[in-house]
């Protein structure tokens, strides 16, 4: 490859989302959602630590629009806090003050010529709706629907760019499934899998609603965020390995995309493992893996853009470890293995393999019809002592958007955008304040919560400068 080039309106991003920065978790007139809930019960989070001030973006947005404008994005990926804009799940009751806070975030943004992308929802139930019964109950999509709709009214004038749910199988699996995210429930082998189809469900009717109630006007563009990781078979020799590698990629990527892409259902090979595991376990009743029905919005095509959260690579074989008790696992039935020469630098799940981004998206282009593709997450974290000067983060950031380009030169992927993930430290879920993302550093024993880039923000404001050199920016 000569020289790296992109085209010329890639849009060079960073993300954030609500819980992990906003704090003000009872500020004017915020109902409490499910992660205020659960990092309140003891023994959830590591240090019992919460978001309830986080980075306080709620009062300090402008020190955050200082570090965006630093890095010279064209774009930035927030997401909504549901509960603060409808504080018990519902349009029956507007919180204003919510209002004016994501309409001052939006105009500043627009103001500094930065375009936003919104996340509707990123893992932050209203608490009232969770005990509704959250998204195992099939309500709960519409109820999506109404909020969507009450989001893209108030917004869409300004935003363009909407990402409906995020992350729909961390939310079923972590949530539901591991009990390691909120709602914490550990209901093995049933509830992640009705969460994902009310999630289908209500994205679903989020994009319909879009598509033919404000797409006229506002002509903007809605997916949902994917996250996968890069699988291949441990030893690409062997049939199972190969096929292990399959149904691993059918079990994550393929759960949300096969719909929403490809055929409108799920995919064959995750039904069929599902349905054989509960034959063998003497599962009565229907498949764990709900029906779509002629009464829900056809799934099939819901999506403008494919965007893609991605941070890491496996290799599969078969074998999981529980196969005689009834979980997602064992319906998975696969064995990921680190490859000794990927460097985990930062959080334990985390290998860095930079070349695993250009193989997936290869992977995109060629198995959902080579959709417009916005890689909506990718980062890499630190862990321990603070090192302000990170460069193994920063060589991180060079090697990824190289494949990047690569994909784009060389494969033909129509890659359109690259949101590195996260604009600063923030509450890193379960994990608390001990995982930190940021491409600038928050000192939270400071009362300022003050904001300091890192040596890889500097190196991406760079990569940044350098791309969009000839742009109008
Ligand atoms: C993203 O998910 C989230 O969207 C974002 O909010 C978060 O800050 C970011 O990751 C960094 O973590 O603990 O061994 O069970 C990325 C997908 C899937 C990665 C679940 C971590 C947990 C592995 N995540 N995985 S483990």
């Amino acid at each position: 490859m000569s020289e790296i080039i992109f085209p010329p309106d890639f849009a060079w991003g960073a993300g954030t989302a609500a819980y992990q920065i906003e704090g003000g978790w009872q500020a004017d007139g915020k109902g409490p959602s499910i992660w205020d809930t659960f990092c309140h019960e003891e023994g959830r989070v590591f240090g019992e630590q919460n978001g309830d001030v986080a980075c306080n973006s709620y009062e300090l947005w402008e020190k955050d629009l200082e570090c965006i404008q630093q890095l010279g994005l064209t774009h930035y990926r927030l997401s909504f806090s549901w509960a603060r804009l409808l504080p018990h799940g519902t349009t029956q009751h507007v919180n204003q003050k919510g209002v004016q806070y994501y309409n001052k975030v939006i105009d500043d943004l627009l103001a500094c010529n930065v375009s936003p992308m919104v996340t509707l929802y990123h893992f932050d139930l209203p608490q009232a709706l969770q005990d509704q019964g959250g998204w195992k109950s099939p309500s709960t999509a519409g109820l999506f629907d109404s909020y969507a709709r009450f989001c893209f009214q108030t917004f869409g004038d300004r935003v363009k760019l909407w990402i409906t749910i995020n992350e729909p199988y961390v939310c079923a699996k972590l949530g539901n499934e591991d009990g390691i995210h909120a709602p914490g429930l550990r209901e093995k082998g049933t509830a992640a899998y009705l969460v994902g189809h009310n999630m289908l469900r209500g994205h679903a009717m989020a994009w319909h609603s879009y598509d033919s109630l404000y797409r006229p006007q506002q002509k903007g563009a809605v997916s949902l965020a994917i996250n996968s990781d890069w699988i291949e078979p441990l030893d690409p020799g062997r049939e199972a390995d190969v096929a292990a590698a399959e149904r691993d990629l059918a079990f994550t990527l393929g759960w949300f995309a096969w719909p929403v892409f490809v055929t409108g259902d799920y995919p064959e090979i995750m039904r069929s493992a599902i349905d054989a595991q509960s034959a063998k376990l003497k599962h009565s009743g229907e498949s764990r893996l709900p029906r779509f029905s002629e009464d829900d919005p056809t799934i099939l095509g819901t999506a403008d853009f494919f965007a893609l959260n991605h941070y890491t690579s496996r290799k599969a074989t078969a074998g999981g470890d529980c196969e005689e008790t009834l979980c997602m696992k064992s319906d998975r039935n696969v064995e990921e293995v680190v490859d000794s020469s990927w460097p985990i630098c930062g959080v334990s799940w985390l290998a860095v393999v930079p070349s695993g981004l250009r193989k997936l998206l290869k992977y995109i282009k060629d198995t959902f019809h080579n959709p417009a593709v916005y890689i909506t997450e990718n980062g890499f974290s630190q862990v321990g002592p603070l090192q302000i000067e990170d460069v193994h983060r920063c060589q991180f950031y060079k090697d990824t958007i190289l494949e990047v380009a690569k994909a784009i030169e060389e494969d033909g992927v129509d890659v359109r955008g690259y949101f590195a993930w996260s604009l600063m430290d923030n509450f890193e879920w379960a994990d608390g304040f001990s995982v930190r993302f940021g491409l600038f550093h928050v000192d939270f024993s400071d009362a300022e919560l003050s904001r300091t880039v890192y040596r890889s923000g500097k190196e991406y404001a760079k990569i940044i400068a350098k791309y969009t050199s000839g742009q109008s920016k």
